[in-house]
């Protein structure tokens, strides 16, 4: 009983120290236990998008799909990393998810009357460049005719 007491009073020190800057940091933390077990697919793909505020509405978009263990969007390379469990979800609903947020994905255009509802700094250029990782895809069988 002592024990459970001091570990509540640990976890409510914490979420007071956390919560000064951030308060969206726990969907980022919920999600990674389980990645080890199962079998996940790992899959990246680029996002428009502009800034912190954005990042924390992609990755919050990506991770409220059903499956979905992590979701890290860098806002440098405008593009997204997640990793999930393909017997319970798929590339399409991620795509379609961060849509619905407002954001276009490379497959996907972002729902527009989210983009509106988007904050200033927040309404990224439609025709900004996606999945900026420096590397040239190597496609190698991409030229064969179907
Ligand atoms: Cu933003």
């Amino acid at each position: 009983m002592k024990k459970l007491i001091l570990s509540i009073a640990v976890i409510a020190a914490l979420g007071v120290t956390s919560c000064k800057n951030e308060t969206k940091k726990e969907t980022e933390t919920t999600t990674t236990e389980m990645s080890e077990v199962m079998a996940m697919t790992d899959l990246s793909f680029g996002v428009r998008g502009n800034c912190g505020m954005c990042k924390s509405t992609i990755e919050k978009a990506a991770n409220g799909v059903e499956g979905v263990a992590s979701a890290n969007w860098d806002v440098d390379k405008k593009k997204i990393d997640v990793t999930f469990d393909d017997t319970k979800t798929d590339a399409m609903a991620i795509h379609k998810a961060i849509a619905a947020s407002g954001y276009d994905t490379e497959k996907v255009a972002g729902d527009e009357e989210a983009y509106e509802g988007l904050p200033g700094c927040c309404k990224y250029d439609h025709d900004m460049m996606m999945n900026q990782s420096g590397e040239t895809k190597s496609d190698d069988h991409s030229d064969h005719d179907h």
